[in-house]
């Protein structure tokens, strides 16, 4: 399939998605969320593939935010919140999805961009890279599962400041703020990105699979509920094809095959 707004390549069980504006700093219009849906749902029924990694093209950003030009053409509340909803849809596909994706945020993660990020399972960022909720500053809100997804990861209080703000932070601090996971040197950000992803698509898919879907729908849950919910998840792995060479593996002190069944 071919794509105007993305790039998407494949290798070693990986599938990078390069955001592809680099003119507009990867900026998110309508056709670039659409088709981040359509490259999304046709991977989603690929086994071939077991983790996923987005990132941006060029230096200088992940993505600096939905389009504004499309935003300031906005004629009515029923529209604007039709185009939260469509661009909320994609973050629910990308946490429903069974392969884990990668953010590798190479720049400018601002507004929709850093909350296409927050949608991601794990953030890499570059040294360089700045990361922000600017929307105040436009007279609107993170309406792209900003508001709830921020809260969640980093804490209400620290969510708010940098949403009521609208300031940009820097790599180093969003590590400190648990807003990313890992922060390397510029230059090493797409070996690191793929290194990772590797290290995860070796291992049982449905395990994977199983944690993300644990954490996702266990934060939507009483404690008691989400518990509940892995307990279950745990007692289907337990009875994979894998679960019994991961170990069995283990016990004859061998590398274990996976099958993914
Ligand atoms: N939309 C459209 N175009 C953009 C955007 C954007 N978000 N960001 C940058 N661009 C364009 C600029 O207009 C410029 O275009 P041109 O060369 O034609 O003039 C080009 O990219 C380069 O940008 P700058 O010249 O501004 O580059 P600087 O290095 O001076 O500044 C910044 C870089 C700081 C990143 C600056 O471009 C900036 O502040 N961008 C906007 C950041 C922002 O406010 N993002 C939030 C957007 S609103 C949003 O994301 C809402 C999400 C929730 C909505 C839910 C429904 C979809």
């Amino acid at each position: 399939m071919t794509f105007t707004n993305i790039e998407v390549t494949h290798a070693a069980g990986v599938s990078t998605i390069t955001l592809n504006r680099p003119k507009q700093l990867n900026a998110l219009d309508a056709a670039t969320i659409s088709e981040l849906s359509t490259a999304l749902t046709g991977i989603s029924s690929d086994t071939g593939v077991r983790a996923i990694i987005l990132t941006g093209s060029g230096e200088r950003a992940f993505a600096a935010g939905a389009d504004i030009g499309e935003l300031r053409e906005l004629q009515s509340a029923t529209a604007a919140r039709e185009m939260a909803l469509r661009s909320q849809g994609l973050g629910r596909l990308m946490s429903e999805l069974h392969q884990p994706i990668i953010a590798a945020i190479n720049g400018y993660a601002l507004g929709g961009g850093l909350e296409l990020a927050l949608a991601c399972d794990i953030r890499i960022a570059a040294d360089t890279a700045q990361l922000g909720l600017p929307e105040v500053t436009l007279g609107i809100l993170p309406g792209w599962g900003g508001t709830q997804r921020l809260a969640r990861l980093i804490g209400p209080g620290m969510a708010k400041l940098m949403m009521m703000t609208g300031e940009r932070i820097k790599a180093n601090e969003a590590l400190r703020l648990g807003l990313v996971e890992r922060v390397v040197p510029a230059a090493e950000l797409a070996q690191a990105a793929q290194q990772l992803a590797q290290q995860i698509a070796a291992l049982p898919p449905l395990s994977i699979a199983a944690i993300k879907q644990a954490v996702n729908q266990g934060l939507n849950m009483s404690l008691d509920q989400g518990n509940a919910f892995e307990a279950g998840l745990f007692g289907e792995l337990a009875m994979t094809a894998d679960a019994k060479e991961g170990t069995t593996a283990f016990l004859d002190k061998r590398a274990a095959v996976w099958q993914g069944k």
